[in-house]
């Protein structure tokens, strides 16, 4: 079974904005905005909903990094499939929701000790404006267990 999300990390010069999830999954984790599509809804309609709601910002441009495809192992076969954004333009102030705390980090102050433990694999590349395909399978305490990170240009430009 696959579960959909959206992810989005909104980019300004040399820094970040990433929110401190206050409750539900990911509480106490500095990361990107987004959550799960409703029904009907389309992936980049998601993906702007979220981030008004969880940031009060209204996105104008949301440029597609790729896919992550996380797994746990006490729940195989269930397949987390989180599409990633990333977005330069958009308009109003960014607020506290109750659902996230956010802040603007330069990029060599991002908190990976305090994110997923998987995202530092991975978003560096996303800051370099790479493209990427990620799979991450998480044990106990969400460890890592296994995990691929493929950069699709790299991918690209092998197979041309
Ligand atoms: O609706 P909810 O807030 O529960 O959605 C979860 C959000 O967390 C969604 O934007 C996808 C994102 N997310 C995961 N796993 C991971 C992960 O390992 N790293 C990062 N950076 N985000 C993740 O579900």
């Amino acid at each position: 079974m696959r579960k959909l999300f959206t992810l989005c990390f909104v980019l300004r010069e040399g820094e970040i904005l990433l929110g401190l999830k206050k409750r539900g999954f990911g509480a106490g984790r500095w990361n990107g905005f987004g959550g799960k599509l409703d029904p009907g809804e389309s992936i980049e309609k998601a993906a702007a909903r979220e981030i008004e709601e969880e940031s009060g910002i209204i996105v104008r441009d949301l440029i597609p990094v790729g896919t992550h495809e996380f797994e746990f192992s006490s729940d195989p076969g269930t397949i987390l499939e989180v599409h990633v954004f990333r977005c330069q333009d958009y308009s109003g102030e960014i607020i506290e929701t109750e659902e996230m705390e956010p802040r603007w980090f330069r990029f060599q102050d991002i908190p990976y000790a305090d994110m997923w433990p998987d995202d530092i694999h991975w978003l560096p590349l996303l800051l370099e404006g790479k493209k990427i395909e990620t799979r991450f399978l998480f044990g106990a305490g969400d460890t890592l267990l296994e995990w691929s990170v493929e950069e699709k240009d790299d991918l690209i430009r092998k197979t041309t």
